[in-house]
């Protein structure tokens, strides 16, 4: 193997682990119909785990469309700023939040009326 080509093939697996900050969990939970904790506190350019656990027997999301567009989304993919979450399943978003207040709801029919929504506070 030729230097320069061992020089990259020694970055290539050097960068993952080297670059990875720590993401700790953010557990939220999804039941009908709300969120918990709520509101959700977070800092502002620190590494974090959203864990969206949905707890109930039905279909809810966890709608934030300015929040997600403001993060830096590290793994995990939502759609449209939105985490469809089916019933006793979770899903996780690594991300990085930008300071702001951003609201979050289920986008389910009527679900928001009903008390799902809630308010992401990133300081
Ligand atoms: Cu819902």
């Amino acid at each position: 193997m030729k230097p320069a080509l061992f020089l990259i093939a020694a970055l290539a697996f050097a960068a993952p682990g080297a670059a990875q900050p720590p993401a700790p969990a953010v557990p939220v939970q999804l039941y009908s119909f709300g969120f918990n904790p709520s509101p959700i506190v977070l800092r502002a350019g620190q590494p974090v785990t959203m864990v969206f656990t949905n707890v109930s027997g039905g279909g809810h999301s966890f709608k934030a469309p300015a929040f997600f567009a403001h993060s830096r989304i590290v793994n995990g993919t939502t759609m449209k700023g939105e985490v469809h979450v089916m019933p006793h399943r979770s899903m996780s978003v690594t991300l990085i939040p930008a300071r702001g207040t951003y609201p979050a709801h289920c986008s389910h029919f009527m679900h928001d009326q009903m008390g799902m929504h809630t308010t992401i506070y990133v300081q």
